[in-house]
């Protein structure tokens, strides 16, 4: 299906966004800035670099209304005549950058308000050995910057109905009973642990290896689950269900279903192959 010219534009400014990003990672200052985000996560300085990045070059476009950041306690205006919110983690995962895990930036681009049912493309990025994106209308398509700094396209993203991975996020002590025990019997149907504590990394992991479980539940440390709907969840949740999958807040039969009430809510969720998140609902 060919892309309208506004969300060409959405698309090629993500591009660059990669880019750029990519390069402060390799070099620049691992240090903590003296500030925290809405969500009261410390800030690293390529926390607010990345977020720089970004607001800068969206900024450029017309057809955005107005971003929405992990790391902004508000929303930004930048064109009263734009169609589209962005709401973005600038530097999913950061906290691992120090030992040089792979993380990324999530962008969920919303046509009107701030809504799971105005989310009319997803697309996120992941800095690894290699820098990749993820751009997501109808289809999940994967690409990948080649030697001469262009994306190009490798393949579009399929979950099979079943998969072997099994991604535990989420403090074990505080997990529920019922939790642990849907956790337990994917281990015990012989589940591999793939978990590195970056959502970005650890969902790309599961989509590109064909399917499984990514889960993050409510913990008495986290009694609204940790990870944020706008920027985070929902960019997924639509990916996962374009991809086959299937996504719940272990309530709701679809995380796309969740009102965003607050900029910075966060929800449970669980993402993952149907035959998993099917596990996940009926134990
Ligand atoms: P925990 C990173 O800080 C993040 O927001 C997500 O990328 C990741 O999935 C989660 O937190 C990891 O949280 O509690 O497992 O360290």
């Amino acid at each position: 299906m060919q892309k309208g010219y506004k969300m060409q534009e959405i698309i090629k400014a993500v591009q660059d966004i990669a880019i750029k990003i990519s390069e402060v990672l390799k070099y620049g200052d691992l240090g903590y800035a003296t500030s925290s985000n809405a969500t009261g996560d410390t800030q690293l300085k390529l926390d607010i670099l990345s977020d720089e990045i970004i607001e800068n070059r969206l900024k450029e476009l017309k057809c955005v209304n107005s971003i929405i950041s992990e790391e902004k306690e508000s929303p930004l205006s930048i064109d009263k005549d734009g169609e589209y919110i962005i709401a973005y983690d600038p530097l999913d995962g950061s906290s691992l950058v120090d030992v040089n895990f792979a993380v990324g930036s999530i962008f969920g681009i919303y046509k009107g308000a701030l809504d799971a049912k105005n989310l009319v493309a997803a697309i996120y990025t992941v800095y690894g050995p290699r820098v990749e994106m993820v751009v997501c209308e109808d289809k999940p398509e994967l690409f990948r910057l080649d030697r001469a700094g262009e994306f190009k396209f490798i393949k579009t993203l399929q979950l099979k109905e079943k998969g072997k991975l099994n991604a535990t996020g989420g403090t074990q002590k505080g997990w529920s009973d019922s939790h642990r025990s849907m956790i337990k019997s994917l281990f015990d149907d012989g589940y591999r642990l793939r978990y590195s504590g970056a959502m970005v990394s650890d969902l790309h992991q599961v989509l590109l290896k064909g399917g499984g479980l990514f889960s993050y539940p409510a913990t008495p440390d986290a009694p609204n689950g940790k990870l944020r709907l706008a920027f985070e969840v929902l960019p997924f949740a639509y990916i996962y269900e374009k991809a086959g999958g299937a996504t719940t807040n272990g309530v709701n039969s679809s995380l796309l279903d969740i009102k965003i009430e607050q900029t910075h809510q966060t929800t449970p969720c669980y993402f993952g192959s149907k035959f998993e998140i099917d596990r996940v609902r009926n134990g």
